[in-house]
């Protein structure tokens, strides 16, 4: 650890500042000013719950259904802000179990802006009672449907292979890579803490944060909510953990079985119109101004302390 440094040193102190230009000066105080603007877009507020039923998480899924803004319809084109979201109900049974879900059904068939990738095999959405398959993904291991429930009835999500799942942002209905503000999902049946997670990464495919989702902590068919907030639109990926096994052995020695339910994100914003921001460049043109205008005023002879301002 550093010791923090003195205010101010004794005036018999020589300065080192007498030999350094004033323009590097001015630079070191500009740099923190420009690091803090980072850091303050990079915040993100997270929105977390759990418990036995949906009434348990309802309020912070709604709390960050609100940070987010009105839910716009599934309609193609950015509408700029508030929200989407897939609750998977409106999946038509040719989509559903026992078919698979195309990656980017909900970009083309329903354009809501995302398309899936998976390490594993592919995607699928539970059945429907009265489909004639299965509910809860019963079709996959029978055991299922009594560790599952539904936040809302009566489809689920998951991937095939692999308990991993990436969500990449277009502007809805097209080709055009977008970002998003924040990102939250339901999960069910989370029984290991520290191991159903989200993480977010950047336009570069740098990791913005990881975040995990709380257990259920009331046995089999528990609900858990975790959303990430980070109040600009810097969000180019989500990397979905559920659990730590694709589905199909039976949940048991350290197995955690986990499926989604409801998707909910900020409304997907093209790159172009989301960097670089007009409020951080006019600080940071403030900043390099400041620059430019001290390194031209000319030094005072004699000077023998620099400046400490
Ligand atoms: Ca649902
Ligand atoms: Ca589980």
């Amino acid at each position: 650890m550093h010791s923090p440094k003195p205010a101010s040193r004794p005036a018999s102190n020589r300065s080192p500042s007498r030999w350094i230009p004033r323009w590097a000066t001015a630079a070191v105080v500009a740099l923190p000013i420009l690091a803090s603007i980072g850091l303050a877009e990079a915040a993100p507020v997270t929105f977390s719950a759990s418990g036995a039923n949906p009434a348990a998480i309802q309020g912070q899924v709604d709390a960050f259904r609100a940070a987010l803004g009105g839910l716009n319809p599934n309609l193609a084109g950015s509408a700029g802000t508030g929200r989407r979201e897939i609750n998977w109900d409106g999946v038509p049974d040719a989509r559903s179990v026992p078919n698979p879900l195309p990656a980017d059904f909900f970009n083309t068939t329903s354009p809501r802006g995302v398309v899936f990738a998976t390490p594993g095999t592919g995607f699928q959405v539970s059945a429907n009672p009265g489909s004639g398959a299965p509910v809860e993904f019963g079709n996959i291991n029978a055991s299922y449907p009594g560790y599952f429930a539904t936040f809302s009835p009566q489809r689920l999500f998951t991937a095939l292979g692999s308990n991993v799942v990436d969500v990449d942002f277009f502007v809805p209905g097209s080709t055009t890579p977008a970002l998003t503000r924040g990102f939250g999902a339901v999960f069910t049946d989370v029984d290991l803490a520290n191991t159903t997670s989200l993480a977010f990464f950047d336009v570069n495919n740098l990791l913005l944060g990881s975040f995990f989702a709380p257990p259920g902590l009331t046995g089999s068919e528990s609900l858990s909510f975790l959303g990430v907030d980070f109040g600009t639109a810097v969000i180019s990926r989500v990397r979905i953990t559920s659990g730590n096994s694709a589905l199909g052995p039976n949940e048991a020695g350290g197995i955690d079985l986990v499926v989604m339910d409801d998707f909910i994100y900020g409304e997907p914003i093209a790159r172009a119109a989301t960097v670089p921001e007009p409020g951080t460049l006019a600080l940071f043109g403030s900043a390099v101004a400041g620059l430019v205008a001290l390194r031209r005023r000319p030094g005072k002879a004699g000077e023998s302390t620099g400046a400490h301002t």
